[in-house]
């Protein structure tokens, strides 16, 4: 039996087979782990040991925390859980709130108490909530006051939660009053760097979520690789964006890389675009953090960000269409980091930094990762053709006892779904989802391409591109238009866009059939919900 500190064997017991394990690597000197390791101690305690106690570490409207003061939280946070509440190691705790600095001190005194940290995108309702407490077996929550409702419905029907405190609550029975009870010294529990302390759900756009589970080593993996490698942050940055913290992109974006380096982070709970562009100028922010989709609606307010405070911008959770590329260049005079990340994987494993970007690729596999794209039988397919992406790294897919993890890993490779082709300099061309790769008369059609054609047009403000099933063609393209405002729809219009889409790539792309709307269906992440258009 090797080491754990987890009491409740719980996670370690649903861990995949060995067998549709991916293979893992820990090439790069600083990824070979202690075999004791607890992330808190790396990312806060030592900070506060090491004399950097001061440093600012979280700010938000009204909030202003030096490291010291969110160990002393975090600890205090720990002692109430440990002692009022009764948690043991290994336990799971639901964590729900939007971005803000109790969320991050919740976050923290589960890590500190050897717990399992369960973040759950804010929007949920009781029917999904209760989905995650039944399959994670939580038996604790620590939730924002504001988003109590659901979790109370849920936790009707949840016979295994059993501990549940509010916090931003001034009430005698909230997570603040008890707090001040405690001791703001806490033992950080000494745990193995392979016991599990993040459960990810994935957003699961068809079935059920899938529970992800990472590791101490796992979070520690995602900031000694693509953090330092590609966007260098340095102590005095000032990180910010949108993504929650219960999606891995902003846990690591907004909390952990920030605090890996002895920076700082700017945590909102409203990210609209006014918002995000005033945040920046209040808090003087050097790094943002959201999805392509919120850049370019970002990009009509951006014009005061050049020459600004505002130094890296990185984009994850979709493609990132080279229009958005360019539209983010002109406006600010900053060049855009592209990353793919997944939940499976933690963070991002293949990028380009500011200088290496090239508009259409992501980049070239993260120093860490290895990366491949696969033909059908699983050989690695040639220079340029399209075929599966394959990847293996420090972090790898483990999914909480699903039979889906056989599909996910295969031969020791994470396939993440997506549609790639690499160059001759290995950078990787993102091209679909696999699924969502439209066959029109024989032709693969990747919609992202049609997407980035048709918003180089200055009328439209955003679009989604899906096969739509066709009698002839077997499916043909067809697009959503949202048109900027002051623009009406008009089938004089319809044949505007679809003229210049054949002009800008190769004409049997071009959209059969065009839709105008007002919206896209998006997930809290800003993914496009193509399964919704179709
Ligand atoms: C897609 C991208 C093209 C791709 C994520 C950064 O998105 C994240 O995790 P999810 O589990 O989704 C993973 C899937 O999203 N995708 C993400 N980024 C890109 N496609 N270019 C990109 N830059 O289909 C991938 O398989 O929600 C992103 C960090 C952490 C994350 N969890």
């Amino acid at each position: 039996m090797t080491y754990s500190a987890h009491i409740d064997s719980f996670t370690r017991d649903n861990l995949p087979p060995e067998s549709q394990q991916p293979e893992f690597l820990f090439e790069l000197p600083e990824l070979k782990f202690p075999e004791r390791l607890n992330c808190a101690v790396p990312l806060l305690d030592q900070h506060i040991a090491e004399g950097r106690g001061e440093r600012v570490c979280i700010q938000a409207p009204g909030v202003r925390w030096s490291y010291a003061d969110l160990q002393e939280r975090a600890n205090r946070i720990a002692n109430v859980l440990v002692k009022d509440m009764g948690l043991v190691a290994g336990n799971r705790v639901l964590l729900r709130a939007p971005n803000n600095p109790m969320m991050a001190a919740c976050w923290f005194a589960v890590m500190k108490a050897g717990a399992v940290a369960v973040a759950t995108m804010p929007l949920l309702r009781a029917k999904e909530l209760k989905h995650v407490i039944a399959k994670a077996k939580v038996s604790h929550a620590l939730c924002d006051l504001r988003l109590a409702e659901e979790l109370k419905l849920a936790a009707v029907e949840s016979p295994e939660l059993k501990h549940i405190r509010y916090f931003n609550d001034s009430g005698v029975d909230g997570l603040e009053s008890a707090m001040a009870k405690h001791a703001t010294a806490f033992d950080t529990v000494d745990t193995a760097r392979d016991d599990t302390c993040v459960l990810a759900f994935t957003s699961g756009t068809t079935g059920q979520p899938k529970a992800t589970m990472h590791f101490h080593r796992d979070v520690m993996a995602s900031c000694v690789c693509w953090p330092p490698h590609v966007l260098r942050p340095v102590a005095d940055d000032i990180f910010m964006g949108t993504p929650p913290l219960a999606f891995t992109f902003g846990l690591g974006g907004l909390l952990l890389f920030p605090l890996s380096v002895g920076a700082s982070t700017v945590l909102l709970e409203q990210g609209a675009p006014q918002d995000l562009v005033d945040a920046i100028a209040t808090y003087k922010a050097t790094i943002l953090f959201t999805a392509p989709t919120s850049y370019r609606a970002i990009a009509p307010l951006a014009g005061p960000l050049r020459n600004s405070s505002l130094r890296k911008c990185v984009s994850a959770g979709e493609a990132l269409p080279g229009a958005t590329r360019d539209l983010w260049r002109e406006t600010t005079g900053i060049e855009m980091i592209d990353g793919i990340g997944a939940t499976e994987l933690m963070h991002i494993f293949i990028s380009a930094d500011e200088a290496h970007a090239r508009s259409g690729a992501t980049g070239t596999a993260v120093p860490g990762y290895v990366a491949c794209v696969m033909d059908d039988a699983g050989k690695p397919a040639a220079v340029g053709e399209v075929g599966n992406l394959a990847v293996k790294g420090p972090t790898g897919c483990r999914y909480l006892a699903d039979e889906r993890q056989a599909k996910y890993v295969k031969d020791g490779w994470n396939y993440t779904g997506d549609a790639y082709s690499m160059d001759a300099d290995g950078y990787f061309i993102y091209h679909s989802r696999t699924d969502d790769m439209i066959i029109s008369a024989g032709y693969n059609i990747a919609g992202p391409e049609v997407e980035d054609a048709l918003l180089r047009h200055p009328k439209v403000a955003e679009c989604g591109v899906v096969g739509a099933a066709d009698d002839e063609r077997g499916q043909i393209v067809k697009a959503f238009v949202v048109l900027k405002p002051g623009t009406q729809p008009s089938p004089e219009l319809t044949k505007e866009l679809q003229d210049f889409v054949k002009q800008t790539i190769a004409p049997y792309k071009y959209p059969r059939s065009i839709e105008f709307a007002s919206t896209l269906p998006r997930t809290e992440t800003g993914k496009l919900q193509r399964f919704r258009l179709r």
